[in-house]
C-alpha cells in the first residue's frame, strides 16, 4: 500500500513500457455508421435481460467520432504505449470477403494520430466482437471461424502492418469460451457447460492461423495472445476440492496457455474426463500451428480464484458479476465446483477480491510452468470502484477523487516488478510492460455502465471526459520517468 509516484518511478526499468488498454465495442459506438455491420455482442446486448440496467454499446463512449479528442488524453498522460482493438465488423462487416473503407480509415486516422505523438501502438485483431454472420453459423464452435480470423489477420497486416508495433491475436479466449458459451452470461448466450470446449480449440486454432498470416505477410512488429490468468487456490483441503481446483485451474489457465506455449493440452487426472471428453477436433497439425514461437506473451490480471467442490449455482464472484439481475443467478448452471469469496480481502465495485501478491504468485507459476517463456507483457490490470464526480473547493472544476483505483494499481504494478526482478520469485521472466485497464469508463460487458474501470470518468449522458486522480496519477509517473531519461540520455 501507499506507493508514492516517486518510489514506483524508481522502480520501473527505464526500458518497460506502460500502457493503457482499450477494446472496440466497448467504447467506439457509432455502431450502424459508415458501413459497420452488427456484432454478436450487439445482437446479445439487444435481448432483454443480457446486460445490467438494459445499457446498449451504441453509443458507448462516442470514441468513434471523439478520437482525436482521445488521442490527446492519451498524449497528455504521457504512456508509452496504447493497446485498442480493431472491429472486425467495421472492417469486414459480413466477417468474410468484402472490406468496408470507412473502418479502414478510422484506424488508418487512429495510427498515425499514434505515432505522431510518439505512442506505440498495440493491436488486437479480437477483442470479441465477432461479425453477427459468423456467430449465426455457429461463432467459435465452427472451427469454420478459426480461418475467417486468420483472413481478417491477413486484411489487417496489409492495412496497418507497417504502422503497428505489436498485435494480439485474440484478448482472453478463456472469458469467451467460459462465458459466452458455457455460462451464457456474454455474447452469444450459449449455457453449453462443458459443450463449449471445443469453442476455446478453435479460438488458440484462430491464434495460430493469424500468426501465419502476420508472419507470411511480413509485418515488422511483434506478435503475441493476451490470455488472462488467475491463480486458482482450494477453499478447504480434501481430495474432491483438489479435483476442483485442477478441473478449474485447466479450464481458465491451463487451456488456453499450454498449447500456446508446450504444444499439447494439459494431461489431467482420469476423474476428469467426463468434463473434459468434449474436447475433440484436435490434431497434431492443429497443436503444431497453435504453438508456433511468439515474440511476446501477454496475460491479463485481475484477481485470484478460490474454488469450492459442489454443485450449486455459480454465484462467485469470478463469473457472475454484482448487479446481474436475479433471474440470470437463478438460471446460471449446476458446476461441480464453486467459486467462494476470500473474507480477508477487500473487494472492488465487481465484487473481486484485491490481492495484488497473487499477481507476483501468477508470474511464479507462469515462470515455473513455462521454462522457454518468451518476453511477457500485462495487458490488462485494472478496477472498478463506485467513482463519485465532485466539484473541487478550489478550482470548482469536477473531479474523481479515486485513491482506491491508485493503490490498486499501484500495488499490482509494484508486486509484478518485484516478483520479476533479480532474486525475485519470478526473476526468470523478462516483464516487458505493463497496460492498465482502462483509458476511459466504458461498456462493461454484461454490467453495462455499472462498473467504471476508467482513467478517466466519463458522463455517458453528455460524454464528457474528467480525468480522475488517478490518471493525473500515472500522469506524474510518466513525466518523473520521461524527466530520468533525458537526464541518462544526457
Ligand atoms: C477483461 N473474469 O475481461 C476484458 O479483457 C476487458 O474487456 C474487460 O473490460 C476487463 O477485463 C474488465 O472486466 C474479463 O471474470 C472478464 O475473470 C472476466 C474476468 C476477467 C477479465
Amino acid at each position: 500500500m501507499g506507493m508514492t509516484p516517486q518510489s514506483l518511478a524508481a522502480l520501473i526499468p527505464p526500458d518497460f513500457t506502460l500502457g493503457v488498454a482499450t477494446a472496440a465495442f466497448q467504447i467506439e459506438g457509432a455502431v450502424a455508421e459508415d458501413g459497420r455491420g452488427p456484432s454478436g455482442w450487439d445482437a446479445f446486448s439487444q435481448q432483454e435481460g443480457h446486460i445490467v440496467n438494459g445499457d446498449r454499446a451504441d453509443i458507448a463512449c462516442d470514441h468513434y467520432h471523439r478520437m482525436p479528442e482521445d488521442v490527446e488524453l492519451l498524449h497528455a498522460l504521457g504512456v508509452d504505449s496504447y493497446r485498442f482493438s480493431l472491429s472486425w465488423p467495421r472492417i469486414q462487416p459480413d466477417g468474410r470477403g468484402q472490406v468496408n473503407q470507412a473502418g479502414i480509415d478510422f484506424y488508418d486516422r487512429l495510427l498515425d494520430q499514434l505515432l505522431e505523438r510518439g505512442i506505440s501502438p498495440m493491436c488486437t485483431l479480437y477483442h470479441w466482437d465477432t461479425p453477427l454472420p459468423l456467430e449465426q453459423a455457429g461463432g467459435w464452435l465452427n472451427r469454420e471461424t478459426a480461418y475467417r480470423l486468420a483472413d481478417f489477420a491477413g486484411l489487417a497486416a496489409e492495412a496497418f502492418g507497417d504502422r503497428v508495433h505489436r498485435w494480439v491475436t485474440i484478448n482472453e479466449p478463456t472469458t469467451v469460451a467460459l462465458n459466452g458459451y458455457a455460462l451464457g452470461i456474454h455474447a452469444p448466450g450459449y449455457p453449453g457447460l462443458f459443450e463449449a470446449l471445443p469453442a476455446a480449440h478453435h479460438m488458440i486454432l484462430a491464434h495460430g492461423l493469424s500468426i501465419q498470416a502476420l508472419r507470411s505477410a511480413n509485418v515488422p512488429g511483434e506478435l503475441g495472445i493476451t490470455n488472462v490468468y488467475s491463480p486458482v487456490v482450494s477453499a478447504r483441503g480434501g481430495f474432491a476440492n483438489d479435483l476442483m481446483v485442477e478441473l478449474f485451474d485447466i479450464l481458465h489457465n491451463a487451456m488456453f496457455s499450454d498449447p500456446v506455449l508446450l504444444g499439447r493440452y494439459s494431461d489431467f487426472n482420469p476423474l476428469l474426463t467426463p468434463f473434459l471428453h468434449y474436447l475433440t477436433d484436435v490434431s497434431p497439425e492443429d497443436l503444431a500451428i497453435m504453438s508456433q514461437p511468439l515474440d511476446f506473451y501477454g496475460f491479463n490480471y485481475y484477481f485470484p480464484t478460490r474454488i469450492a467442490p459442489g454443485s450449486g449455482p455459480n454465484t462467485g464472484p469470478h463469473a457472475i458479476p454484482e448487479g446481474v439481475p436475479e433471474h440470470m443467478l437463478e438460471d446460471s448452471p449446476d458446476l461441480p465446483f464453486h467459486i467462494t469469496g476470500w473474507p480477508q480481502y477487500d473487494r472492488t465495485a465487481f465484487g473481486w477480491p484485491i490481492a495484488p501478491e497473487y499477481l507476483a504468485v501468477a508470474l511464479t507459476e507462469m515462470a515455473n510452468r513455462y521454462p522457454g517463456l518468451p518476453p511477457v507483457f500485462i495487458t490488462e490490470g485494472g478496477a472498478s470502484f463506485p467513482d463519485v464526480v465532485v466539484q473541487d473547493a478550489l478550482t470548482m472544476e469536477p473531479h474523481v477523487a479515486d485513491v482506491n483505483r491508485i493503490n490498486y494499481l499501484g500495488d499490482h504494478l509494484a508486486a509484478a516488478l518485484n516478483a520479476t526482478a533479480p532474486g525475485g520469485p519470478a526473476e526468470s521472466i523478462d516483464l516487458r510492460g505493463y497496460y492498465v485497464w482502462t483509458l476511459m469508463d466504458n461498456f462493461e460487458w454484461a454490467a453495462g455502465y455499472s462498473q467504471r474501470f476508467g482513467l478517466v470518468y466519463v458522463d455517458f449522458e453528455t460524454q464528457q471526459r474528467i480525468p480522475k486522480s488517478s490518471y493525473n496519477w500515472l500522469q506524474e509517473i510518466t513525466s518523473l520517468r520521461a524527466a530520468d531519461t533525458s537526464s541518462l540520455r544526457r
